[in-house]
């Protein structure tokens, strides 16, 4: 297991220097962020990332994400020049030397919460969602605070992408993504990088858009699609784990002897109600997921992959991009390692 953390650019108020202090951290996820969503990504500009990741002393180790533009998500007639920017994206990141690619197929929004900056009893701030915000929020009318979504969107952009996916129901979009993904792992094969789906997040639809991949059986539904370790799965406890009936370690185990996780994502949630949860400390006490069951099973599969801490709170009065502060999610990653360094030391003693 490498212990990485996500880094956004030369802007992210968290720098690599503090990044490299955090004791087992050798990894770094990033991407390229100036080139617009369905462009290809030239290949001086990932080594130039790369570059500026190794003079820290750090590893670029995951892009997360190459986004999909919406138009290969909804299936239009132009999504083939897409889909072959990405193919040279994928070209392009092999030739750099980088292994592993995370994405996600979600309509519209990625991950979305109800609230950033909600004060957990400890004064520290997290995101949270709870349904019923939600269901009262109208993204073509109301203000949004969506961390995860693409701020550029105008009001006439998004009304166009909701008319677009009225007719796009799960089935179709089931085919959409196999389209896409019968298209471009050819091309990763080629370029020897392993592709990561993330889950959606939360794992169900949302604004009336529709959303696939939620639970074990649309992953392994998703595997089916094209079979091969290059199409793989980044496990988000996270997102998975905000419905109490995915058991997050036996996807774990199952999909890992599979070969198919190719990234992990690990954090807690609090499951607070009814599609509701807050996003906790990482700590098995904290939330409602067992982190130490979590790091048990990427043992019994061997893990060897990349695996990050995802979101943290704000702590210690800092302020920054939601989620994605230094601190917590320091504390994360030294969590993980910790637990990762007592249960291999506890089954190598058993073992003599
Ligand atoms: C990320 C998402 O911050 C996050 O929760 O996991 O922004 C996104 O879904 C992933 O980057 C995968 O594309
Ligand atoms: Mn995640």
């Amino acid at each position: 297991m490498q212990m990485t953390f996500r880094w956004y650019g030369d802007d992210d108020p968290v720098k690599l220097w503090q990044i490299r202090q955090i004791p087992g951290v050798t990894g770094i996820v990033s991407a390229v962020y100036d080139i617009p969503v369905g462009e290809e990504w030239p290949l001086e500009l990932i080594l130039e990332l790369k570059g500026k990741i190794e003079a820290a002393g750090l590893q670029l180790s995951v892009i997360e994400s190459v986004p999909v533009h919406e138009h290969i998500k909804l299936g239009l007639p132009g999504r083939d020049r897409l889909i072959e920017n990405y193919r040279r994206t994928l070209r392009n990141l092999g030739q750099a030397g980088i292994g592993i690619v995370c994405y996600n197929f979600m309509p519209v929004f990625d991950w979305t919460r109800s609230q950033l900056d909600y004060e957990l009893e400890d004064g520290s701030t997290a995101l949270i969602y709870e349904e019923e915000v939600v269901r009262r929020m109208n993204p073509l009318t109301g203000e949004l605070q969506l961390p995860g979504w693409d701020s550029s969107y105008r009001k006439e952009d998004l009304q166009l992408l909701f008319e677009q996916y009225a007719p796009v129901h799960e089935e179709k979009l089931w085919d959409n993504l196999s389209y896409f993904v019968k298209a471009i792992m050819p091309a990763a094969e080629e370029a020897g990088v392993r592709m990561a789906i993330h889950p959606d997040d939360p794992p169900w639809p949302i604004f009336g858009l529709p959303r696939i991949i939620t639970d074990e059986a649309a992953l392994d539904r998703f595997l089916r699609l094209y079979d091969s370790p290059v199409n793989g799965l980044c496990l988000c406890s996270g997102s998975l784990g905000a419905n109490p009936a995915n058991d997050f370690p036996a996807m774990v185990r199952r999909f890992g002897r599979e070969s198919r996780v190719n990234f992990v994502h690990a954090r807690n949630v609090k499951i607070t109600g009814e599609r509701s949860f807050e996003e906790s400390a990482h700590l098995s006490s904290a939330g409602s997921l067992d982190m130490a069951e979590i790091i048990r099973a990427l043992r019994d599969i061997d893990y060897a992959g990349p695996i990050r801490p995802d979101h943290g709170r704000m702590i210690w009065g800092e302020t920054g991009k939601p989620g994605y502060g230094l601190y917590d999610r320091a504390l994360g990653a030294v969590y993980l390692n910790g637990m990762w360094e007592a249960i291999g030391k506890e089954r190598a003693a058993g073992q003599q």
